[in-house]
C-alpha cells in the first residue's frame, strides 16, 4: 500500500467560490446592482469584455452544485452572500427572496454533510453606497455590521464560521489605488482610507456575529498573505522586502492581531496615513477565532527609486515556475507564511481558504480534463501545509480555490482556477484530473507519496 502523508482526523478538505465570480442572475429575484455589476458593464475595464451576468449560472444550478461537491467529498463549502441580495441598496429594505436563496443552499449543504463557511463581504459592494463614496465613507463600515446583522440572524442557527472580509488588501489597493478593479478609483491616499474603514467594518461585524451566535460560531477575516523574499542580499533589497512585507502583510495582521498599524510603514507612508478615530483600534483588534489566508506565492522584490510609492520592484525568479496569472509556483512560501503566521501572531486557529492555480485547460477527445500541473501544484502545497501542521501550526482545514472555473475579475474567463471545468456555452461542468485527485485524498484524509 502507497505512503500517505495524513492529516489530523476532522481536517476540514473543501473548495471555495465567491458570489459574483459564479453564481450570474444579476438582476433577478429583487438583487441589487453591485460594483462588479456597474464595472464589467463598463467599456474596457474586462480583458475579454465579460460581465457576471451568467457567469456560471450557479443561482438556478445550486443543486447540481451541491451534487457535484457530495461526489468530490467536501467536508466544507466557503462561498460568499451578495450583499445586493439582501439589501440591495446597501442600507435600507431586506430583499426576503436573496435570504431565502442563501437559507436553501444552506440546508442543501448540511444535507449533503458539508459545512457551509460565510464570506459576507467578496468585493461586490451595493453600487446605491458606492454612490456615497463607497468604502472611502466611515458609514459604509456601519452600514456592512447593519448587514451582517440581517443575515446572521437569518441563517445563525445553522451557519457556525463566518468571515467578515475577502482580501482587504486587494480590495484597497486594485480597486482603489491602482484602478483595475471595481470602482476603479486611483487614489492611494483614498486606498489607505478604505483599508482602514475595511478594517473597522471587520471589527464591528466580529461583534455583532459573536453577540448573535452561540458558543459555536467562529469569526474570522481572510487575507491574502504571501511571505517577501529580497531578490539579492543587499541591505537595500533587504529593506525594500522589509517594505514589501508591511505594505502587503503587516498592515493587515498588526491591525487585527496587535491593534496597532506597523510603526515602519506608518511613517514610510508620511501624509497618505488614514484617519484613525480614538476606540478604532480596539474595535479592529477584537479577538477573532480564526484567520484566513489566502495563499498563491511569494513576492521577491527588488529596490528601485523609481518603483513608485514603495521604491521597488518585483523580479521574475529564472527557472521557477510561473501559473496563467504571472504568479511563480512556490510551495515552500506557505510552510514559512503558516509558521511566520503562528510564531509573530496569536492567532487561535488558521485556515487556508484558498489555494489553487490558474493552468491552461482542455477539454481532451476522451471528454476529460488533464490538468497534471494544477494536481502537481495542490499535491506540493497540500505537503507543506501538512509538514506546518506537524511543527505544530493551528491549521484546522484548506479550501482549494476554486471548486469550478469562473469570472476571475478583470481577466472575465480567460483563467481557469476550477478543479471542475465549466463549459460556459452549454453550462456543462467536467471534473479535471485534479478534482478526482483531490476527491482520493479527501477519502484517505492524506496526500498520497
Ligand atoms: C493582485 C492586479 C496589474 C482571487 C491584483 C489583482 C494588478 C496588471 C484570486 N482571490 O478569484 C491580486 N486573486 O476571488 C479571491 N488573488 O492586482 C478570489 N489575488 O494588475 C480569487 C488580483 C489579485 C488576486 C486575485
Amino acid at each position: 500500500m502507497a505512503n500517505v502523508a495524513r492529516f489530523p482526523e476532522g481536517f476540514l478538505w473543501g473548495v471555495a467560490t465567491a458570489a459574483y465570480q459564479i453564481e450570474g442572475a444579476w438582476n433577478e429575484d429583487g438583487k441589487g446592482v453591485s460594483i462588479w455589476d456597474t464595472f464589467s458593464h463598463t467599456q474596457g475595464k474586462i480583458a475579454d469584455g465579460s460581465t457576471g451576468d451568467i457567469a456560471c449560472d450557479h443561482y438556478h444550478r445550486w443543486r447540481e452544485d451541491i451534487a457535484l461537491m457530495k461526489e468530490l467529498g467536501v467536508k466544507a463549502y466557503r462561498f460568499s452572500i451578495a450583499w445586493t441580495r439582501i439589501i440591495p441598496q446597501g442600507s435600507g429594505p431586506v430583499n426576503p427572496k436573496g435570504l431565502d436563496f442563501y437559507d436553501r443552499l444552506v440546508d442543501g449543504l448540511l444535507e449533503a454533510g458539508i459545512k457551509p463557511f460565510i464570506t459576507l463581504y467578496h468585493w461586490d459592494l451595493p453600487q446605491a453606497l458606492q454612490d456615497i463614496g463607497g468604502w472611502a465613507n466611515r458609514d459604509v463600515a456601519y452600514y456592512f455590521a447593519d448587514y451582517a446583522a440581517v443575515v446572521a440572524h437569518r441563517l445563525g442557527d445553522r451557519v457556525k464560521h463566518w468571515m467578515t472580509h475577502n482580501e482587504p488588501w486587494v480590495v484597497a489597493w486594485v480597486g482603489y489605488a491602482w484602478g483595475h478593479h471595481a470602482p476603479g478609483i486611483k487614489n492611494t491616499k483614498v486606498a489607505l482610507q478604505v483599508a482602514h474603514h475595511l478594517l473597522l467594518s471587520h471589527g464591528l461585524a466580529v461583534e455583532v456575529l459573536k453577540d448573535l451566535g452561540d458558543a459555536e460560531t467562529k469569526v474570522g477575516i481572510v487575507l491574502n498573505l504571501s511571505p517577501v523574499h529580497p531578490a539579492t542580499e543587499s541591505d537595500e533589497d533587504k529593506a525594500a522586502a522589509h517594505r514589501n512585507d508591511g505594505y502587503h502583510n503587516r498592515w493587515f495582521l498588526d491591525p487585527i492581531f496587535v491593534g496597532s498599524y506597523p510603526a515602519d510603514m506608518w511613517e514610510w507612508f508620511g501624509q497618505l496615513v488614514p484617519e484613525v478615530k480614538p476606540g478604532d483600534m480596539s474595535i479592529i483588534s477584537r479577538r477573532i477565532d480564526f484567520l484566513g489566508v489566502n495563499y498563491y506565492t511569494r513576492s521577491v522584490v527588488k529596490h528601485d527609486p523609481q518603483g513608485g510609492l514603495l521604491q521597488l520592484r518585483g523580479v521574475h525568479v529564472e527557472g521557477s515556475e510561473y501559473t496563467e496569472m504571472g504568479w511563480e509556483v512556490y510551495p515552500d512560501g506557505l510552510y514559512e507564511l503558516l509558521v511566520r503566521l503562528h510564531r509573530d501572531y496569536k492567532i487561535p486557529e488558521i485556515y487556508i481558504t484558498e489555494n489553487g492555480a490558474a493552468f491552461k485547460d482542455e477539454v481532451t477527445p476522451d471528454g476529460k480534463v488533464h490538468d497534471e500541473r494544477r494536481l502537481n501544484y495542490l499535491r506540493e502545497h497540500f505537503l507543506r501545509a501538512h509538514k506546518a501542521i506537524q511543527d505544530g501550526v493551528p491549521l484546522k482545514g484548506y479550501f482549494v480555490w476554486s471548486l469550478m472555473d469562473n469570472f476571475e475579475w478583470a481577466h472575465g474567463y480567460t483563467k481557469r482556477f476550477g478543479i471542475v471545468y465549466v463549459d460556459y456555452e452549454t453550462q456543462k461542468r467536467i471534473i479535471k484530473d485534479s478534482g478526482y485527485w483531490y476527491q482520493k485524498v479527501i477519502a484517505e484524509n492524506g496526500v498520497p507519496l
